[in-house]
């Protein structure tokens, strides 16, 4: 018998109930009588985790006596979900669980479902680092996650009268069963203060302290007995915090401030693609580099290598035994903090502190988009971090100097090159910084890392062309399929067995059943077994009813204009104006479901979304349309939410113009559950192209050539409204209150918008989505076309695999090689 998620045997499911009988007893202090399932999901949790305690106690200790390289992902974004039934999976205890639950009489679903998740990230970025670190756990990788413990993750997203609003995530509010405080490891945090130059060097003095509490979180392999950390900081007021008001007597005041300086950890920043240049966030970003770069350095002077070497010899060798990947520029303030430890503190030169530190860091470049480009204000470092600006600006002169030498004269470039921005408010460029101050690189998919090379970073690549990477992103197959999709996991299991979540390339072999009837009615079943499941939940949690035979349509990512929700409302209501037209001709019905929260100052997002639920209102209610056409604005789209979608999902859409979207990783969970993507050629939906062939893919619009001969040319909206009647009828409407009736202003910010200043070309791009969509909607009723694109689409995904790009990274970016071994049991 195959079972890839372990096979129940008694006296494991009697130990089951044991520990959490004992956790409901001695840790929840409760019986039977009164437990409620948040008691149950909490004994379940803790019973969940001892199963991880041996193995994560004694994975560290292997670490520390093999001593090998070690890697840490510093990022201010994980996004990590929930952990009970991942942590169940990875360890292979979910066969075993589900039976002592069963014999207990609870319902594990309902246990699941009081989890509260993990939301501290934006999206994509910090869904991404909570994939690799599952597969630096499952590759068996000596690797530590360091973030930030915000107290509120990512807001709730409610829609109320069709409009976006945001509460606070509380999402510690009953505690969190999985981490472990480590106080003992709490680490001094400066700010603010000011340099004076010794004979003995410089001393960065009159500080204010905020202290970084490490909390634990285990991050457990899939099936090999491996458990990393994920090490999260929460800022802690020192005892004496505001000295002043406790000299002037004023204890209670003293007291209260404290709260001042834990407001570090406080919030998530919710922005996705856009810098907001605050000061607590800079503040965020230093708590989080100085906290992780002491406890690198700690456990690096701790280690067998090091001990065995006079300290300042081996601090100057430090690289060998450690890489540090900077997600995005985020974490790039470390980068100065690096050099201040190995100058001031550890007494290096600045060349040897220089090889170091170059040598320590990677940079990964996530976004092409200017206004996400990190700058800060110098005058904002000079007073938060006086001692780093001047390292910084020696960076910077040393960089010219180097520049200057290649390119005599050429004054232009050394303006393009420079970290210090001169035009209007004097600014660093956090990507240049990190550029410089890192050996490698990298984009995340093939295109843009193309675009890296050629536009943003043009100058850069010249000079050092070694430097830059392309690592195409990756998805762990163990949430993205294993866990979220278990008809199919057993599906594919029967016909090519249970390797497959660690080798993700075997799926190719389901190529060969791709035609084959009895495959295809199989994934068919599972894909319609899904799509119940989720019509009941939307019945259940959003009270709408749902067609389930109609093709299950989903765009779920965050609403950005780039990513062109608008271009899939405008195909709605195209196809909303052909029912009216004709209501008695043929039509595939469709419901269409539309995720993602709008950043809370992003006003055209928030336009969108109201959109987005106005026509829904519109096409829902009109007696007409029938069964034939919904639309549903998937409200408080998270990670959990995905789990429930993306499975049930025929078709998914990519819709960003071309060159704007990174890379995407949304697209390759729908790949992977066997949905077919209407997309363009942009970010990894190009190789997921190139993977599955193209008769597999829906793709449409201009590619990034053709978008920047546009742009060159001169992009004008009206022409496309002139020639099309469709997409005139439909700007028409909108911006003649069809949707919005007793306000037609409503939407007049986003038909300007479209027809005047739209950045991202929606209409260039209109009409032959619409071709492509009526492609999609005439292969929908050939379902056996259609079974056999999305098994080519599951069988081509095993590229997308995050192990694949975790092992890139490994031996291309950190020199550590990844390893399939298990550790002992
Ligand atoms: O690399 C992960 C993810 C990509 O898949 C998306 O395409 C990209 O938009 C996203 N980038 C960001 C940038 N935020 N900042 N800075 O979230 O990264």
């Amino acid at each position: 018998q195959i079972s890839v998620r372990g096979i129940a045997q008694v006296e494991d499911v009697s130990e089951v109930k044991k520990g959490f009988n004992r956790h409901l007893h001695f840790t929840l202090i409760k019986d039977r009588n009164i437990a409620t399932p948040r008691d149950y999901y909490f004994a379940l949790a803790h019973c969940v985790k001892d199963h991880l305690v041996s193995r994560w106690i004694r994975t560290q200790q292997h670490y520390y006596e093999k001593d090998p390289k070690r890697v840490y992902y510093v990022s201010l974004e994980f996004y990590m979900g929930r952990s009970l039934q991942n942590t169940m999976i990875n360890i292979g205890i979910q066969g075993t669980v589900d039976e002592a639950l069963y014999q207990m009489g609870l319902d594990i679903e309902e246990l699941e479902d009081m989890e509260a998740d993990a939301g501290l990230g934006n999206g994509g970025l910090g869904r991404l680092a909570a994939c690799f670190l599952d597969s630096m756990a499952t590759l068996a990788m000596p690797a530590v996650g360091y973030g930030i413990r915000y107290d509120y993750g990512i807001f709730a997203q409610r829609i109320r009268n069709f409009e976006q609003t945001e509460e606070p995530d509380d999402w510690l509010r009953f505690g969190c069963p999985w981490e472990k405080a480590r106080p003992e490891y709490m680490i001094p945090v400066n700010f603010f203060g000011r340099v004076l130059d010794t004979p003995d060097g410089k001393r960065w003095v009159d500080t204010q302290v905020v202290y970084a509490m490490p909390y634990d979180n285990p991050i457990p392999g899939y099936n090999n007995n491996v458990v990393n950390t994920m090490r999260l900081w929460s800022a802690k007021s020192p005892v004496e915090f505001n000295l002043k008001f406790f000299n002037d007597g004023d204890y209670i005041q003293a007291v209260l401030d404290r709260n001042l300086a834990e407001n570090i950890s406080r919030v998530l920043y919710p922005n996705d693609n856009m810098f907001e240049g605050k000061e607590l966030r800079l503040k965020q970003q230093y708590f989080l580099s100085s906290a992780s770069l002491a406890d690198i350095v700690r456990r690096f002077k701790a280690s067998k290598f090091a001990q065995a070497k006079s300290p300042i010899v081996a601090m100057k060798v430090m690289h060998e035994k450690v890489a540090v990947q900077l997600n995005d520029t985020h974490p790039s303030i470390s980068i100065p903090e690096l050099m201040r430890v190995l100058i001031d503190e550890e007494k290096l030169t600045w060349d040897e502190a220089w090889n170091v530190t170059t040598n320590v860091f990677s940079y990964t470049n996530h976004t092409v988009l200017p206004e996400a480009l990190e700058r800060w204000p110098t005058s904002l470092l000079q007073s938060m971090l006086p001692r780093h600006l001047e390292i910084i600006y020696h960076i910077n002169f040393l960089w010219m100097k180097e520049v200057e030498k290649l390119y005599p004269g050429d004054s232009d470039r050394l303006r393009r090159m420079s970290m210090v921005e001169e035009e209007g408010e004097k600014r660093i460029n956090m990507a240049r910084l990190s550029i410089v101050g890192s050996h490698a690189v990298n984009g995340v998919a093939a295109l843009h890392t193309e675009i890296l090379k050629r536009d943003l970073f043009r100058d850069f690549y010249e000079i050092t062309p070694d430097k830059f990477q392309n690592k195409t992103n990756g998805i762990t197959p163990r949430r993205w399929l294993l866990l979220c999709n278990p008809g199919l996991a057993d599906l594919i299991c029967e016909k090519i067995g249970d390797e497959w979540p660690v080798h993700l390339d075997q799926l190719a072999q389901l190529r060969k059943w791709a035609k084959d009837p009895t495959f295809q009615r199989a994934v068919a079943k599972v894909k319609q077994e899904n799509k119940f499941k989720l019509a009941a939940i939307l019945e259940h949690d959003y009270g709408v009813k749902v067609n389930p035979s109609s093709m299950f349509d989903i765009q779920v990512k965050r609403i950005h204009e780039y990513k062109r929700q608008l271009l899939n409302v405008l195909y709605i209501i195209t196809m909303y104006n052909r029912i009216k037209r004709d209501p008695t001709a043929d039509f595939v019905p469709r419901t269409v479901m539309i995720g993602g929260k709008a950043a809370p100052g992003y006003y055209m997002a928030k336009k969108i979304i109201q959109l987005i639920n106005k026509v829904g209102h519109a096409v829902n209610n009109d007696p007409i349309v029938g069964d034939k056409l919904k639309v549903i604005f998937l409200e408080n789209y998270r990670v959990t939410l995905a789990e429930k979608i993306i499975p049930a999902s025929d078709l998914s859409q990519q819709l960003s113009t071309a060159g704007t979207e990174a890379s995407g990783t949304g697209n390759m969970k729908f790949m992977l559950n066997g949905a077919l993507t209407v997309g363009t050629l942009d970010g990894a939906n190009v190789e997921m192209a190139e993977e599955m062939g193209n008769e597999n893919i829906f793709i449409f619009g201009l590619n990034i050539d053709e978008v920047e001969a546009l742009q060159k040319s001169g992009y004008n909206a009206w022409d496309y409204y002139n020639k099309n009647p469709e997409l005139k009828q439909v700007i028409d409407q909108i911006s003649g209150g069809y949707y919005s009736p007793g306000n037609p202003e409503e939407f007049k910010d986003v038909t300007n918008m479209l027809m005047q200043h739209d950045r991202y070309l929606s209409f260039a791009d209109f009409d032959d989505y619409v071709k492509k969509q009526d492609t999609v909607s005439a292969t929908y009723q050939n379902q056996s076309k259609w079974l056999e694109m999305a098994i080519h689409n599951i069988a081509s995904s095993g590229k997308f695999s995050s192990d694949r790009t975790i092992s890139e990274y490994a031996r291309e970016i950190w020199g550590v090689e990844p390893s399939w071994e298990k550790l002992p049991n």
